[in-house]
């Protein structure tokens, strides 16, 4: 009787606050930056939106847009911008008077922290040395994966070992892959490569000897590894690992036996290539001897693959761990034949299909070099003006789709393996249509790319370890679950929400079925889950040029080579000779002003296309 009487107490005080806190607000849980375009969405709500400081004070009222389905998720969703809070600070948001949440934030420089944290998760990644407490606190660790004996697979075509060391450890396990390499090292070169004299004077507390910036030291670790993996002929081997994957052991106890170089193919000979082109520019400011070899390693690898164009990859018969088999190559020439040529100025590797392309994934690079083409309009001329069109076409449907539902870029096709990495290249693609047309739209559907990753989504979650007010917890990371440390290794994104499922059922931890009939909701945080919560390299680089490129953009830093689109004066036509690093012309000055990327000379602004601005 009296538990019958105490159940029906619960039941309904839980209507009660049901009712009265029925709505959920969702918003990017890192932090809004103060000039920025600023969006949360609710669902189930009604009323006006409050925002009240920490005085008390309701600093701003917004009414709601209209409803809209969001297919992804299947939700009825308001969009409220509250743009107008300018004034950093923390903020509770409230509707009717309820509290929805009081973990708002706002702050110039609001996403300085997760960058550094993103890059720094490549440091927690390096194989082949000890992490030493002073970096890595209590995420430190022994050293795994020597890799200086390492056996030539028969799929390589050689015999013996050769000696493999350094490199990035690619996700939640330990193989080192030169395809998914490919991509990840060119977006952090290009992050570099834009942008630097913003990373030139950024430290997240590495090891880096002092000469290179941190983001180049750290990049280099890989750089050194992959070119370990160039064979006498030019060709690229596809991947250093295990024969199947090591069960859930600290890097120095992996228990799967030894380590075999795999296979040789098209796919990471191109990107190799690609990566080595655009690394020989990077670098050599910093040690030309070092340049020098990135590029003779690209030019000899890319004439391999000149002719052998379709070697594809698959894992052979005693082979378990990650493929990245792809049978469609001419991206990867694409790509690496666009750098080249930016790099060399040598027409012999100027490639054709350079201008149209797709957002990027380890598989699909066209849209690299449809990057590279577009923002070397001195080199490229015309083509450089159709590739522009391609990155225009598709982003203003970007722009068009952040109008409705959750305010994001996300639709129902975007939810893939590695979904939080669809939605990070779709945040690139965007910044780059705005380096190169100034339109504030791109920009404004750039930063809610970075609102989805980072709390604005149906699963009221920043995808980013040791980042926001729910995160996840227990990724498929296996330092991670091994380590003894109750606290994931931070700055890691996870792959995300997406309906595929495959790791269900996956024997260790019996993963239970975690779909929901919806793509943008079937997740689990759970450490089985290995197609929805591990965590992978070329996942995290996104996420950092996206936070890298905005934060920079804001501390007044115009990507290097946006004055080739400057044209028209002759007062603010910019020079290219030498490096792709640095202005030559030194007068010149790039702001960002109300978010508008603009060019100044001798105190006049002019815009990109080099009218005169008041
Ligand atoms: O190509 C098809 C496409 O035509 C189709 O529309 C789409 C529908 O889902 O699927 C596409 O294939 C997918 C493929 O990735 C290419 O995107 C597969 O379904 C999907 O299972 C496959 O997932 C890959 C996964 O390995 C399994 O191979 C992920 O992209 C890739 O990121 C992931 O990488 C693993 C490594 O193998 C090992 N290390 C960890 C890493 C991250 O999980
Ligand atoms: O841990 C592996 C993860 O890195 C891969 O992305 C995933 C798919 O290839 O496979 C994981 O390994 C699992 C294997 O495929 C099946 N048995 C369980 C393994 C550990 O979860």
């Amino acid at each position: 009787m009296s538990i019958c009487y105490t159940s029906k107490i619960l039941t309904l005080s839980a209507i009660a606050s049901a009712s009265a806190f029925a709505a959920t607000a969702y918003i990017n849980q890192i932090g809004y930056r103060t000039g920025d375009v600023k969006e949360l969405a609710i669902v189930d709500g009604s009323g006006t939106v409050d925002f009240v400081d920490a005085s008390g004070k309701t600093a701003l009222s917004v009414t709601p847009g209209n409803a809209s389905n969001w297919e992804p998720s299947g939700q009825n969703v308001q969009l409220v911008d509250f743009s107008a809070l300018k004034d950093a600070g923390t903020y509770t948001i409230k509707q009717n008077g309820n509290v929805l949440r009081s973990d708002l934030k706002v702050a110039d420089k609001a996403y300085e922290e997760v960058l550094k944290a993103s890059l720094k998760w490549y440091y927690y990644q390096r194989s082949s040395m000890a992490l030493e407490q002073s970096y890595a606190g209590e995420w430190a660790r022994a050293a795994g994966h020597p890799d200086t004996d390492v056996k030539m697979h028969s799929s390589t075509g050689a015999s013996g070992s050769i000696s493999s060391p350094k490199g990035w450890y690619d996700a939640g396990d330990y193989g080192k892959y030169i395809v998914n390499s490919g991509i990840t090292t060119y977006t952090l070169l290009s992050l570099y490569e834009h942008f630097p004299e913003y990373f030139k004077t950024l430290k997240w507390n590495i090891p880096a000897d002092g000469s290179l910036p941190d983001l180049l030291a750290e990049i280099k670790y890989n750089l050194d590894w992959m070119l370990t993996m160039q064979a006498n002929d030019g060709a690229v081997y596809h991947k250093v690992s295990t024969l199947g994957f090591p069960g859930d052991v600290m890097p120095d106890k992996d228990d799967a036996g030894s380590r075999y170089v795999i296979g040789k193919g098209s796919a990471a000979t191109f990107d190799f290539a690609g990566v080595m082109a655009v690394a020989a520019r990077v670098y050599k400011p910093f040690d030309a001897t070092y340049a020098n070899k990135c590029l003779e390693a690209a030019k000899k690898a890319y004439s391999w693959g000149k002719s052998n164009p379709n070697v594809a990859y698959s894992n052979p018969m005693d082979v378990s761990t990650g493929e990245y088999g792809d049978k469609s190559l001419g991206d990867e020439k694409a790509f690496a034949g666009t750098e080249l040529f930016v790099t060399t100025g040598d027409a012999s590797y100027k490639p054709s299909g350079n201008t149209e392309g797709n957002v990027p994934n380890w598989g699909d690079v066209s849209g690299l070099a449809v990057y590279g083409t577009a923002t070397h309009a001195t080199e490229y001329g015309g083509d450089a003006t159709t590739a522009l069109a391609t990155l225009t076409k598709l982003a203003d449907e970007f722009a068009n789709r952040t109008k409705t539902g959750f305010g994001v870029v996300m639709a129902k096709d975007d939810f893939v393996w590695g979904s939080n990495a669809v939605a990070g290249n779709q945040g690139i693609w965007l910044l780059h249509a705005y380096y190169l047309t100034g339109e504030q739209k791109y920009y404004d559907a750039a930063v809610k790319v970075l609102d989805y990753l980072l709390g604005k989504n149906p699963l009221d979650m920043s995808f980013v370890t040791g980042f926001g007010t729910k995160s996840p917890k227990l990724p498929h990371h296996r330092p991670s679950t091994a380590d003894g440390v109750s606290a994931p290794v931070p700055g890691m994104i996870v792959g995300g929400p997406q309906p595929g499922g495959e790791d269900i059922g996956s024997q260790e931890w019996e993963c239970r079925d975690y779909r929901t009939g919806h793509p943008a909701t079937s997740y689990t945080d759970n450490r089985c889950s290995y197609a929805s919560n591990e965590v992978a390299i070329n996942w995290n680089a996104p996420l950092a040029y996206l936070a890298g490129a905005i934060e920079a953009l804001n501390a007044g830093f115009a990507p290097s080579f946006a004055a080739t689109g400057v044209k028209g004066t002759d007062a603010i036509v910019p020079s290219r000779q030498g490096s792709a690093l640095g202005m030559s012309d030194n007068t010149l000055q790039f702001r960002v002003v109300k978010n508008k990327l603009v060019v100044e000379k001798n105190g006049v602004r002019y815009d990109l296309k080099g009218k005169k601005l008041k």
